[in-house]
């Protein structure tokens, strides 16, 4: 892995990769099974489970307020890319559309394709995480999760979903697609949250 592709961070850059990765300076593509083509006009998101039902269009989204975030990205296949810009809408403010029964405690992921991921709803609810529909200035190339794929920066990638297309609210731990094949539940980088299943 390591040479022309993957370096041994930088001392000015260590702090910022986490332990066991190494920095790539392109964006590799990760996605199990085929990249699914959607267009902006027939992507739909819904919310369902523990939550009033709903479904949101394209539009309904580019009407949220919009945000420039650069963060990096860990993929747990062990590199990092420091810096990716994108461009998108923040969970705390899609949050305010939604409606939630008590006693929720989890979220699914759903996408396109059917990929799946878990996350408990403090790891999902938090102002640093967001949807995406571009990257650096352009819009989400369709391998990278375009139209819109989910971004929560402080897990590893896998918790980020491409081609999301819906929330299911649940009252109890569920593990997603690669929890399921021995990931772990959580995800954090920092502490190597690698391998473990649910
Ligand atoms: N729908 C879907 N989302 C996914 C994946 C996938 O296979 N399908 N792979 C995950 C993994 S393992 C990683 S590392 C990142 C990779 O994002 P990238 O392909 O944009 O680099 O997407 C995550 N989200
Ligand atoms: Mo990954």
């Amino acid at each position: 892995m390591l040479g022309k592709f993957f370096n041994k961070p930088d001392p000015e850059l260590s702090d910022r990769v986490p332990p066991g990765q190494y920095l790539t300076k392109g964006f590799p593509v990760l996605t199990y099974g085929e990249t699914p083509v959607i267009g902006t006009s027939e992507w739909q998101f819904s919310v369902w489970g523990m939550a009033k039902p709903k479904t949101f269009t394209w539009s309904d989204f580019m009407n949220l307020p919009q945000h420039e975030f650069t963060q990096d990205f860990h993929c747990v296949t062990r590199w990092s890319k420091l810096d990716v810009q994108w461009t998108g809408i923040k969970v705390s403010d899609f949050m305010k559309l939604i409606e939630l029964e008590p006693g929720v405690t989890h979220v699914m992921q759903h996408c396109y394709g059917g990929y799946t991921t878990n996350l408990d709803l403090d790891e999902f609810w938090r102002e640093d995480n967001f949807f995406a529909f571009k990257l650096f200035g352009e819009p989400l190339p369709a391998e990278h999760g375009g139209p819109m794929r989910l971004v929560v920066p402080h897990l590893y990638a896998w918790k980020s979903a491409k081609w999301i297309n819906g929330l299911e609210f649940l009252a109890a731990e569920e593990p997603g697609f690669w929890e399921r094949n021995g990931y772990h539940r959580r995800g954090d980088p920092w502490t190597e949250e690698r391998y473990g299943g649910l």
